[in-house]
């Protein structure tokens, strides 16, 4: 194990971005004009299943790449990006970091700091903090706007305590720790539950937030098993919330995308090929 002040080596180094090599020519600006045309899509909610809501298009790409900017700068300090190993000893293609607090995936514990180098982990951005707030705010509203037109329908059936809990399916949540990470493209991510938190926490139904930037995920929910599970597409800039009765529910990655990120993005950035996510959530 490392000592705190022993400079750490490169295993605990790792560039989610990189030195351009390609320089920008006609081809490529022609399909930014492209890219363009996407980002008209203004923002729209969907409920996937009962507390479980996706922003698309959330994050505009002027934040998008601010945050990866600001995980790049944090992922090359102390406390940054590790390959994790997990419990069956599998290495996935992924590299992960924690903001706020550490979570450790061999032990499944949270702590103050990680047991592989004992670095602190780096404090979550408060740019990061309020787009988690605006996330949330904006899937509650969505979610009482959909009770209140079933309300409609039924208010001769009295069901006002109905539409009351509804709009509780997402609770509010303060996020403490965010966890960071970056598929490679061949990364991937098996079918778990988020179920690490405090009693309360969970008892609470207090969401997970998730930010998805780079490349798109097929994105796995709503059952343990692969064949039964639905399927999702995730595209950079889509935020997905899952709280409420949803808040355990079986979810994971089953493949990235390849050379699906927005090119803008990726000429502002330099992003590596892959997907950066970062999951919010309240100890
Ligand atoms: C995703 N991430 O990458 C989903 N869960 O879209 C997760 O489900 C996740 O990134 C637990 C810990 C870290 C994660
Ligand atoms: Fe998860």
């Amino acid at each position: 194990m490392l000592k705190k002040d022993e400079p750490s080596s490169s295993q605990f180094c790792f560039d989610i971005c990189q030195i351009p090599n390609v320089k920008l020519n006609a081809s490529l600006l022609s399909e930014n004009t492209g890219q363009l045309e996407c980002f008209k899509n203004g923002p729209r909610a969907q409920e996937l299943a009962s507390g479980v809501v996706l922003l698309k298009n959330f994050i505009n790409l002027r934040d998008q790449v601010k945050i990866i900017k600001k995980c790049r700068e944090l992922g090359l300090g102390s406390g940054g990006f590790y390959q994790p190993g997990f419990k069956n000893g599998a290495k996935l293609n992924l590299q992960m970091m924690c903001l706020g607090k550490n979570w450790d995936p061999e032990t499944k514990l949270y702590g103050h700091r990680r047991p592989i180098d004992d670095a602190e982990p780096p404090s979550i951005p408060v740019e990061f903090k309020h787009l988690v707030q605006k996330a949330i705010k904006t899937s509650r509203a969505f979610l009482k706007k959909t009770s209140n037109s079933i309300e409609d329908m039924l208010s001769k059936m009295a069901l006002q305590e109905t539409s009351n809990s509804m709009k509780d399916m997402i609770p509010k949540m303060s996020p403490d720790i965010c966890i960071v990470n970056f598929y490679t493209t061949s990364g991937k991510l098996g079918l778990h539950q988020d179920k690490d938190e405090s009693e309360k926490s969970i008892s609470k139904g207090l969401p997970v937030v998730s930010f998805s930037l780079g490349d798109s995920a097929l994105f796995l929910y709503g059952d343990k098993k692969v064949g039964n599970a639905k399927k999702v597409i995730l595209e950079s800039g889509d935020v997905l919330i899952f709280g409420g009765k949803s808040r355990l529910i079986y979810h994971g990655v089953a493949e990235i995308l390849h050379e699906t990120a927005p090119k803008l993005l990726l000429d502002e950035t330099n992003l590596r090929p892959g997907r950066l996510n970062l999951t919010f959530r309240q100890y």
